[in-house]
């Protein structure tokens, strides 16, 4: 009895949440605390929408075909790769009351604003602007429809105002956080001050049993039983929405959804390019308001927020003083603006599993507000990338920086671990093939969120009067007792076999299906670590995490008059670089090295398949890959030389005077080994695993490619190493303008050349690939241009 009890609390452990008191107040996101921050393009996942920072927002959106196409219908929603459009993104937004957005869409562009007003009691007003033009001088101008829309998340109701016949002119509603609301749909012009264009109109009025439905319902209700005529032109059918109906649910149905029915209101209208079309979102308990945010107003206030974005923007980063080109700052604001745009507010429970669960169980419910890698392919949240979103946010709003670090860390479990990948919500859920989304507490992520929290730390004001009355100071002392389980929890769970060594958790288990058993974990997947995943590893990258992660725990120790002296001596132990010498330098490889059961005598095979004599060949199945092992492992350092080596350099924790430096600095100047004219490629050119497939389905993606964020942090090691008192001081201070201008060179021009920053660049040629558009860490780039690390 005694040991079942045991097991189910030990089960019970992975989904109690950390008792310590939370980093955010209940009603820290409601519009009665944060107003101003209340309504915002907090949905990632689609190319234009807008929601409320609370669990079940009423959301709004916009969806678009264009009409008499050759080919099939081609609806917008959710971020596509697939759709192939030649760019979209943010150009400007400041992450508070404004954004202009820019789409290109083969013969059109679509251009997304909004702006809004403050007032009431339910965080204002809004008005979205959407413009069309033709792209290409095709013979006629295209014809569009915009598809706008309203959906309740299972509480608050909409209606739906219908005037002349099939025109919707505008949606009221209620929901719990936003009280009374309108959402008017103003008439399609051709310009600001001209008059009405023609355009037909359809609307749709339906519920939803999930936010993941809606682009199924408007896909399955279009019809091309309507006729576009403009008074000067030909007659031509068209597709729009018409009347939907839920689908019946059968007895047969097992698995029929009961989920509660929610209101779906959507509002097409269909127009000739060019055009401009206004939605206006007004809320009941904006009782004073001096006008309609609308038309000129509309301008008005657009240009002041453009003008306001800018001062900020150069007054921030200095890119015009640094005499960068007006095109090359307008790549870095759309950098910073979608990282910003990007933002998305996401609620709902994780998966989770850990040793004592046979089954994976819910977290608790949990709200996380947070930047993401990528719009199209990963718009959730992801821990270690977060830490580099928050390098560059803090810059810019330091607000948001402690806001996200506060949701991340309310995240934390009473063990002190806190998921890598979050997936939250149905609507992120139905983005994630079913064995990516359960997250066990095993394993880790780079604890990357201190990167920015030394950043917080930095801005402090020098006084420490002047500092202890900083925004940042509550923030920190409400964070601490969490930080301190945090660095607790990667200090024992991810303890190496030595003392003061560490290992990943969570290697790859197949060990013969994989060139190399991955490391998802250490944020570097597919990175050559032991050939034989044991726990005789020791890792290097980790090491250097958690002596960067002492550093600062001491410092903001210290900073609140908290006992700093066991993270003092902590850092003081691994960043000894006699130990690191002694627990991770090669001098056979003159590198620093992973240690483990390693061989470097592997390669996949076609796996022998045998077929008894006289039998036909294709009755038996097709040989797939494995590994073959020539030479059996041994303990030994591995041999792998690529950004994993670096992280002594990278952390900055060798000493300015290490000759190790010189080794680092030689292999990264070597276009055989990591130097290429577009940034340091991940693993040299001379490694054995370079540039190879780890399965048959699984291509190099951590062997090879350039990543922005490792070349980051290799520009700002070479910025300090250049900037301090050592011999490679000089040798630093030459790389350092070398590898800079090459990696924001390359990013700028793929930018130019394909519409997109990407995931990664290729080595070879310099060519974004991977998912795009991808402004989470790549937008650092940002940084590299200003100079601020
Ligand atoms: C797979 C696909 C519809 C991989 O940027 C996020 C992470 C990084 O943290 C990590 O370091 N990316 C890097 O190696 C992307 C991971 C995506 C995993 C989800 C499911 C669903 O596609």
């Amino acid at each position: 009895f005694y040991a079942l009890y045991m097991r189910s609390s030990l089960a019970k452990r992975v989904i109690t949440l950390h008792h310590s008191p939370r980093v955010l107040d209940d009603n820290s996101t409601s519009p009665a605390v944060s107003p101003e921050r209340f309504w915002g393009s907090y949905r990632p996942q689609v190319y234009f929408g807008m929601k409320t920072r609370s669990p079940r927002s009423v959301v709004t959106g916009l969806m678009w075909l264009r009409q008499f196409s050759e080919a099939d219908v081609s609806l917008r929603h959710t971020c596509e790769q697939g759709d192939r459009l030649q760019g979209y993104g943010w150009l400007m937004h400041d992450g508070l009351s404004f954004g202009v957005q820019e789409i290109r869409d083969g013969d059109f562009i679509l251009t997304t604003e909004f702006v809004k007003r403050k007032g009431g009691e339910h965080g204002g007003d809004w008005t979205w602007r959407i413009t069309a033009k033709q792209h290409s001088s095709a013979p006629q101008p295209p014809v569009i429809s915009l598809l706008f829309y309203a959906a309740a998340d299972t509480q608050g109701s909409l209606q739906a105002h219908v005037e002349d016949r099939n025109r919707l002119g505008s949606i009221t509603g209620s929901s719990e956080e936003l009280g009374n609301f309108k959402i008017t749909f103003r008439k399609p012009s051709a310009g600001e001050a001209s008059s009405a264009k023609y355009a037909s109109y359809n609307f749709l009025k339906t519920v939803t049993q999930g936010l993941e439905k809606l682009t199924d319902i408007v896909r399955n209700s279009l019809n091309r039983r309507f006729v576009f005529s403009p008074p000067s032109g030909e007659k031509r059918p068209y597709i729009a929405v018409d009347t939907y109906k839920p689908p019946h649910h059968h007895h047969q149905q097992k698995h029929a959804d009961t989920r509660k029915e929610s209101d779906f209101v959507v509002h097409q209208v269909t127009v000739q390019t060019p055009f401009q079309v206004e939605v206006l979102f007004e809320s009941g308990s904006f009782r004073d308001r001096p006008n309609q945010l609308v038309g000129s107003v509309m301008t008005e206030e657009l240009e002041k927020r453009k003008a306001a974005f800018d001062l900020k923007f150069e007054r921030t980063f200095g890119l015009q003083a640094k005499g960068f080109s007006a095109a090359q700052v307008k790549f870095s604001k759309a950098a910073l603006s979608n990282m910003l745009g990007g933002m998305g507010y996401f609620h709902g429970q994780s998966v989770v599993q850990s040793a004592y669960n046979e089954y994976p169980l819910l977290y608790p419910e949990g709200a996380l507000f947070t930047a993401v890698p990528s719009r199209s392919f990963f718009p959730r949240g992801f821990l270690w990338d977060e830490g580099f979103h928050q390098l560059l946010l803090s810059k810019w709003d330091a607000q948001v920086t402690r806001e996200a670090t506060a949701h991340w860390l309310d995240l934390m479990n009473i063990e002190g671990w806190i998921p890598r990948e979050q997936i939250l919500g149905d609507e992120a859920r139905s983005k994630v093939p079913a064995e990516f989304v359960v997250q066990r507490n095993e394993n880790a992520n780079p604890p990357t969120l201190f990167l920015a929290l030394q950043e917080l730390v930095e801005q402090l004001p020098g006084s420490n009067e002047a500092a202890q009355l900083h925004p940042t100071m509550p923030f920190l002392r409400r964070l601490f007792p969490r930080l301190q389980t945090w660095f607790e929890w990667y200090n024992t769970t991810q303890a190496g076999p030595l003392p003061n060594s560490y290992r990943w958790r969570g290697r790859d288990k197949d060990t013969n299906l994989f060139l190399n058993p991955k490391t998802l974990t250490s944020g570097l997947d597919d990175y050559p670590r032991a050939s034989h995943p044991s726990m005789d590893e020791r890792h290097v990258d980790l090491h250097c995490w958690m002596a960067l992660a002492s550093g600062i725990m001491a410092q903001v120790a210290r900073l609140l008059g908290e006992p700093d002296a066991e993270y003092d001596r902590t850092h003081r132990t691994l960043s000894d670089n006699a130990l690191l010498d002694e627990l991770h330098w090669s001098d056979h490889l003159r590198a620093f090295a992973d240690f483990g059961n390693h061989t470097q005598a592997v390669s996949l095979q076609q796996e022998k398949v045998y077929v008894p004599p006289g039998q036909p060949r294709h009755q038996f199945p097709v040989a797939r890959l494995v590994r073959s092992v020539r030479r059996a492992p041994k303990l030994q350092y591995v041999n792998a030389l690529g950004y994993v080596s670096l992280f002594p350099f990278l952390l900055h924790i060798l000493t300015p005077d290490s000759p190790r430096l010189q080794h680092i600095l030689r292999d990264l100047r070597d276009p055989e080994k990591l130097w290429t004219p577009y940034g340091l490629r991940s693993l040299s050119k001379a490694d054995p695993l370079y540039m190879k497939r780890n399965t048959e389905h699984d291509a190099p993606y951590w062997r090879g490619p350039i990543w922005i964020n490792i070349n980051y942090l290799a520009v700002r090691a070479l910025h300090y190493y250049g900037s301090t008192e050592g011999p490679y001081r000089e040798t630093a201070a030459t790389l350092y303008q070398e590898l800079r201008t090459n990696v924001v060179s390359n990013v700028y021009r793929q930018y130019v050349e394909t519409g997109y920053i990407w995931e990664q660049y290729s080595d070879s040629t310099g060519r974004g690939q991977g998912s795009h558009p991808f402004t989470g860490w790549s937008a650092l780039t940002v940084l590299m241009m200003a100079e601020q690390y």
